[in-house]
């Protein structure tokens, strides 16, 4: 059974959201970032970076078991090797891979700055203008897309799943997703989605 180390963060919850879609059994372990627990031998053992996702596929490559951390390389690991939410056609394919960057490179790291700074108790005002400005810029991208396409890459897909536990934060980084109406729309249907609600459950606390 594959293993996932997981944390109650968005980028946790994207690989619990893809091994429910392809309905893939999974067990779970919590990695409480608040304790530390990211920083023991035995977790920088599976990922040296010392953060969540990670997992343990035990049936990897070579019928070999296979370790890989980094949300983004999971997400393609698990459609790749499924042949689910991963299109056969080129163009659709590296469609999908393009939006998964974005999310990877723009989306998350700037959301995820853009909540630190929100919640830290000393409030740094060019940090916080800084993120939020580009929080709004990165929502507009993804409107402007959305009102042209039901998901990012056309159909739903890892690029979607990669994407949406960011959104799931928007208030924390201060974002009306009013403003943002087809942002909206897509959030809503993928919140409708079983998969997705049992994946955002994941760890059980
Ligand atoms: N690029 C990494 C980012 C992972 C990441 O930032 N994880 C956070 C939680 S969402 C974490 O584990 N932080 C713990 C720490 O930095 O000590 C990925 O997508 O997997």
């Amino acid at each position: 059974m594959i293993q996932l180390y997981t944390w109650v963060t968005p980028n946790g919850k994207k690989v619990s959201i893809m091994l429910e879609e392809l309905g893939i059994p999974y067990e779970v372990h919590a990695v409480n970032l608040g304790q530390g627990d990211q920083f023991k031998p035995e977790y920088l053992a599976i990922n040296p970076n010392n953060k969540i996702p990670a997992i343990i596929d035990p049936d990897g490559p070579g019928g070999k078991p296979f370790t890989l951390f980094e949300s983004g390389a999971i997400l393609l690991y698990l459609a790749e090797k499924s042949a689910k939410l991963w299109p056969s056609d080129m163009r659709e394919r590296y469609t999908v891979i393009q939006w998964l960057m974005f999310q990877m490179g723009g989306v998350g790291p700037m959301f995820g700055q853009a909540n630190y700074f929100y919640r830290l108790k000393e409030k740094v005002h060019y940090a916080i203008e800084r993120f939020h400005k580009e929080a709004r810029r990165l929502y507009n991208v993804l409107d402007q897309e959305l009102a042209r396409k039901e998901y990012l890459a056309g159909e739903y897909s890892i690029a979607d799943i990669a994407t949406y536990p960011w959104v799931w934060r928007h208030e924390i980084h201060q974002v009306k997703l009013e403003e943002y109406p087809n942002v909206k729309r897509w959030y809503e249907t993928i919140s409708q989605r079983p998969a997705v609600k049992r994946g955002m459950e994941i760890p059980k606390q």
